[in-house]
């Protein structure tokens, strides 16, 4: 069975939006017989695609199968250049690793790796990513900006906004951001951000950013170490989630982040984040590698630096670290 032509059908059928197309109208567009129509149209079947045959009209799709593959996610989807690139697989250790390796052969600005699930999905320091089957969308975007490596880490703060807006956009929910990395449904994480970077003499090669979303895991989908401290969107909205929109939807508003923020510099999207801010004006404890501060998040640089004032009145620029909020009555819902 020539997969291809099983691919062309489901793009036409997705794009006529609900509309029957006739077999014949598809078997003279892709040079192919009546015959090996239904023969494709069953494999699509087989794949979880919903087809009706509407008597004397044709086919008519009904149902989206849940998964992450190119085609779900390519069609309709409104950017330029995220994601016009998809490498799918259903399964990997971290898409982490496919990234970096495709960015090394040379993979455009805008390609994304995109999996199912990931048996040794990574966090900062190495910390495991706990990434169930079928349930989220684990992904890494290659960008290739043209900035100075020390505006790296700002990526990460861009991703951040770019991930509430399409959160909210498609299921309403209202996710706060804390800094630097993790987005928040009442306080539990939903999504991780993880940015690194490729770079030598000549500045950034490609940033590869890593974005592990939760959405319609239950409970006992998470690991016992992370039940207590993680949440999907399904377990906030009380609704599954349609993943395919979902992505679509954070790439578009990462296209449009990103461009902004090379463009024109964080001046306008940190107005955003610290709209969604769950850190700013608290008292917060700030552990990083070498040494643990306690005092109010002041707020955040021009360049994502977040500023902690300690009780002794020093500002103290911290760059990463793990923060944890020190007075969780005054946590906003
Ligand atoms: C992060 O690190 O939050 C970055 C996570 C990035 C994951 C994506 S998935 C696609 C891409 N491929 C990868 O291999 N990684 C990226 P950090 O701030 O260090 O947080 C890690 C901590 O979050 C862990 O130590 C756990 O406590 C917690 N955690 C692990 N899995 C989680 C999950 N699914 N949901 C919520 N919290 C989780």
């Amino acid at each position: 069975m020539n997969i291809t032509v099983t691919l062309k059908i489901a793009k036409r059928l997705i794009e006529s939006n609900g509309e029957a197309v006739s077999g014949q109208h598809l078997a003279d567009e892709l040079g192919v017989s009546r015959t090996a129509i239904w023969k494709h149209i069953k494999e699509l079947e087989e794949k979880g695609y919903g087809i009706e045959s509407v008597k004397k009209k044709g086919y008519r799709i009904v149902m989206l199968p849940d998964t992450l593959e190119p085609l779900g996610i390519q069609t309709g989807l409104k950017t330029k250049s995220i994601g016009r690139e998809i490498e799918y697989v259903e399964s990997c250790a971290s898409t982490q690793i496919i990234a970096h390796q495709l960015a090394q052969e040379g993979a455009p600005d805008g390609t994304v790796v995109l999996t199912e699930t990931q048996t040794a999905g990574r966090g900062r320091l190495a910390r495991k990513w706990d990434s169930a089957a079928n349930k989220g969308a684990w992904m890494s975007i290659i960008l290739r900006p043209d900035v100075a490596p020390q505006k790296a880490p700002q990526f990460t703060l861009v991703t951040a906004v770019a991930v509430v807006r399409a959160i909210e956009e498609v299921t309403g929910l209202q996710p706060q951001i804390k800094w630097p990395n993790d987005i928040l449904l009442n306080g539990k994480k939903c999504t991780g951000i993880l940015t690194e970077l490729q770079s030598d003499a000549d500045g950034i090669q490609a940033l590869i950013i890593g974005i592990g979303l939760n959405i319609n895991q239950e409970k006992d989908d998470f690991d016992a170490e992370v039940q207590d401290i993680a949440t999907s969107l399904k377990m906030e909205s009380g609704e599954a989630v349609n993943r395919q929109k979902l992505v679509q939807s954070l790439l578009f508003y990462m296209e449009l982040y990103t461009h902004m923020y090379i463009e024109e510099g964080f001046a306008m999207l940190k107005i955003l984040w610290e709209s969604y801010s769950t850190t700013i004006g608290q008292p917060v404890r700030a552990r990083m590698t070498n040494q643990t501060l306690e005092g109010i998040a002041e707020g955040i640089t021009d360049d994502g630096v977040l500023q902690l004032r300690t009780a002794d009145g020093k500002l103290h620029g911290i760059y990463s670290a793990d923060i944890e909020m020190t007075n969780e009555s005054r946590k906003t819902p």
